[in-house]
């Protein structure tokens, strides 16, 4: 039998979600649509045929529309559905981040807690990324020697008015917080900024570039620069240094093109193309997990909070200075 997967929010990423579930994903439907705006709703409603529409999470548990959920709102509306959800037992894959601060991600790992298993599984896609997959192969495997440095870049063509400087954190190095300590295999112990000179391009309300810099308890040093005003496209890589030799993740790719005197490849605009095989095999192998009665393939809620807890930390480190993160000791139930 397909999973009958209700989806939370028809906005970009649940209209994304939508689309993969009914064109591409097997043994799943999109069942319910949990969408308040009407307009959204309605184009849900087209793009999965059969599916009902709700305009509250608790309606459609009532009407046993759903077998498990698909987060896709905010951040700041995720603790809302979390908590009725795991309260009826179902499986959930949540967007990033869990929640947004690491007092209401603890909520909902004591809320989990209640279940006989992690029912989670928060949505840090890079983690599905085939280049992420074969780095963290290279690294754990000691083929190259020992890691030193991991050196990223973070790149948005530019962002929307409502995107504020805590969100270079929150919102966008909230990936390298999750994807880092799995890639080195340790987590982050400090996290530091710096503000290179300010692109006049940015929006008048952001400083940025910035440069974030992290220790992570094993010793490896790790740089990001996170810059959301590019202009030209979407860019996320990784270099890792080695002790006998480099690595390297995410360059451009694909059709390579000489024209007028110029040599090119085409950049991505965004995420949602860079990311896209990513966000398959992610959706892909959760709702394996799920209808496999395992629930969790990837990371789960008490990942989140880790996250959320290095975010509080890197958005202080906004301010400046090193800030040490920490986090209690893992509870048995996430083993
Ligand atoms: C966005 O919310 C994401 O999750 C993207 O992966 C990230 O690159 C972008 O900066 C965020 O705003």
């Amino acid at each position: 039998n397909d999973l009958r997967i209700g989806v939370v929010g028809a906005g970009l990423m649940g209209a994304d979600h939508i689309a993969r579930i009914t064109g591409r994903i097997s043994g799943a439907v999109v069942s319910a649509v949990v969408e308040p705006d009407a307009g959204r709703a309605a184009a849900a409603a087209e793009a999965a045929p059969g599916s009902r529409a709700f305009s509250r999470i608790e309606e459609a548990i009532d009407a046993d529309a759903l077998d498990a959920v698909l987060i896709a709102t905010p951040g700041r509306f995720h603790e809302p559905v979390l908590a009725p959800s795991l309260e009826a037992g179902l499986p959930i894959l949540c967007e990033k981040p869990l929640t947004p601060d690491s007092e209401s991600s603890w909520r909902i790992l004591e809320l989990e807690q209640r279940l006989d298993r992690p029912h989670i599984q928060v949505g840090f896609m890079r983690r599905f990324d085939a280049e992420y997959e074969e780095l963290r192969a290279l690294i754990a495997s000691g083929d190259a020697g020992e890691l030193l440095m991991l050196r990223g870049v973070h790149r948005n063509p530019s962002v929307p008015a409502s995107y504020v400087q805590e969100m270079l954190i929150n919102d966008s190095v909230v990936h390298e917080f999750d994807v880092v300590p799995w890639l080195a295999g340790s987590p982050v112990a400090s996290v530091e900024v710096k503000y290179p000179r300010r692109n006049p391009l940015s929006p008048a309300h952001l400083r940025e570039p910035i440069l974030v810099l992290m220790e992570l308890q094993n010793g490896v040093y790790v740089d990001v620069e996170m810059n959301v005003s590019v202009q030209f496209g979407y860019q996320v890589g990784t270099e890792a240094v080695f002790d006998r030799g480099l690595a390297r993740i995410g360059q451009p790719s694909g059709l390579q093109r000489w024209d007028a005197g110029r040599f090119g490849v085409a950049e991505h605009e965004s995420f949602v193309t860079r990311f896209a095989d990513a966000y398959d095999r992610q959706v892909q192998r959760w709702v394996d997990a799920v209808r496999a009665g395992t629930l969790v393939d990837g990371p789960n809620a008490w990942d989140g909070y880790r996250v959320a807890i290095a975010c509080e930390a890197g958005v202080r480190a906004l301010a400046g200075g090193v800030v040490p993160v920490e986090a209690p000791d893992r509870p048995e139930f996430y083993a």
